[in-house]
C-alpha cells in the first residue's frame, strides 16, 4: 500500500490579495469568509482538503498588514506569522495587477521561514495586457528564491488544478492528521458568526466593519428551525446606531442575507436574531478579544 501524505500548507500574504477566495475555490465550498475590503480574515482557519493518499491542510490567515495599532491587529499578525512556523509549504499570495510594500514586508517574513515558498500570481483574470504577465513572472522570479511561482485566477478557478498537483510532493509521508471527511477545524456557530460578519463588513462603510465583532448567544435546533441569536459588538456608542440603520434597516439587511446564505448551507430553516451591543474599545483590549473568541495563537 502507497504511504499517505499529510501537511500544512500556509497560505499567507497582505489583505485582500485572494487568500480566502483560493481556498474556498480549491475546497468547492465556503471555508473562509471573503469581502471586499482588506483585514476580512481574523483567524487561523484549516481547511482540509483529503484527495486519495493525500491530505493537505490549507491554513488560512489574516493579511500581514502595517497599522498594527490595536491589539486585535497585532494579534492578526502575529496568527499569520505563527502559521508559517508549522507549515510544510507556504504559499505566498499576491495580486498579479500590482505590488505593494507590504507584500515586501511579506516576503521579508519569508526569508525566515524554513518552509518552501510557492508564489501564487492571483487574479490574473484582470492583468490588462495579458502579455503584461510575463513581465509580472519575471520580476517575481527576482525577488525571491521561490520553489515555484504560478499564476492562477481564485475567483474563475484558473490554473488551480497545476497548484493543487504540486503540492503533493511538498507534504512529508504521514498519516492523516484528520478524518477524511472532515473540511474545518471550525464549528458551524464560529462560521454562522463569521457569515453575518460578512454581510456587516460589506453593507458599512469605511472603519466601520473593523470596530465589530460578532458573538453566538444561541445555536439551537427548535422543532424545525435552527435558531440563532448573535451578538454584534460595537468598538464605541455612536457606532451603535449606524449599524442598526435608520428604522433598523441595517439590521434587517444583514439579518435577511446572513439567514438566506446559512440556511442555504446548512438545508434547513434558520430563524436568526441580532442584537447590537457596545463593549468599549474592545478591540484594543487583550482581555475582551479572549473572551469574544480571538484566541492567542
Ligand atoms: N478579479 C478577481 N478578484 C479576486 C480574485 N481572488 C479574490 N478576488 C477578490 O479580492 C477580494 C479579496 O478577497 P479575499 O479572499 O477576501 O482576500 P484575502 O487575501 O483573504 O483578504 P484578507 O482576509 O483581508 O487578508 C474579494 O473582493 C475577492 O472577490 C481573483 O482571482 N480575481
Ligand atoms: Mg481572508
Amino acid at each position: 500500500m502507497m504511504p499517505t501524505r499529510c501537511g500544512f500548507v500556509a497560505v499567507v500574504g497582505r489583505p485582500n490579495v485572494g487568500k480566502s477566495t483560493l481556498i474556498n475555490s480549491i475546497m468547492g465550498s465556503k471555508i473562509s469568509i471573503v469581502t471586499h475590503k482588506p483585514q476580512t480574515t481574523r483567524h487561523r482557519i484549516l481547511a482540509v482538503h483529503t484527495s486519495g493518499d493525500v491530505q493537505a491542510v490549507f491554513v488560512d490567515t489574516p493579511g500581514l498588514h502595517r497599522k498594527a495599532g490595536k491589539a486585535m491587529n497585532r494579534l492578526m499578525n502575529r496568527t499569520a506569522v505563527n502559521a508559517l512556523a508549522d507549515a510544510d509549504v507556504a504559499l505566498f499570495v499576491s495580486d498579479a495587477t500590482h505590488w505593494t510594500d507590504e507584500d515586501d514586508d511579506v516576503l521579508k517574513r519569508l526569508r525566515s521561514c524554513d518552509a518552501p515558498v510557492i508564489a501564487v500570481l492571483n487574479k490574473i483574470d484582470l492583468v490588462r495586457p495579458k502579455e503584461q504577465l510575463l513581465e509580472t513572472l519575471a520580476a517575481m522570479a527576482k525577488r525571491h528564491d521561490f520553489a515555484e511561482i504560478i499564476p492562477v485566477s481564485a475567483r474563475k478557478h484558473d490554473n488551480l488544478d497545476t497548484l493543487l498537483e504540486l503540492i503533493p510532493g511538498y507534504l512529508p509521508e504521514s498519516p492523516m492528521l484528520f478524518p477524511e471527511d472532515m473540511r474545518t477545524d471550525r464549528s458551524a456557530e464560529f462560521h454562522a458568526s463569521e457569515v453575518i460578519r460578512e454581510k456587516l463588513t460589506k453593507l458599512l462603510h469605511q472603519e466601520l466593519p473593523y470596530g465589530l465583532t460578532v458573538q453566538i448567544e444561541r445555536y439551537e435546533q427548535v422543532d424545525k428551525r435552527l435558531t440563532i441569536n448573535a451578538i454584534i459588538w460595537v468598538d464605541r456608542e455612536s457606532q451603535k446606531g449606524i449599524v442598526v440603520g435608520k428604522g433598523g434597516n441595517i439590521l434587517k439587511k444583514v439579518g435577511q442575507s446572513a439567514r438566506i446564505e446559512l440556511s442555504r448551507q446548512l438545508g434547513q430553516a434558520v430563524h436568526l436574531e441580532l442584537w447590537v451591543k457596545v463593549k468599549e474599545n474592545w478591540s484594543d483590549s487583550e482581555q475582551d478579544l479572549m473572551r469574544l473568541g480571538y484566541e492567542s495563537p
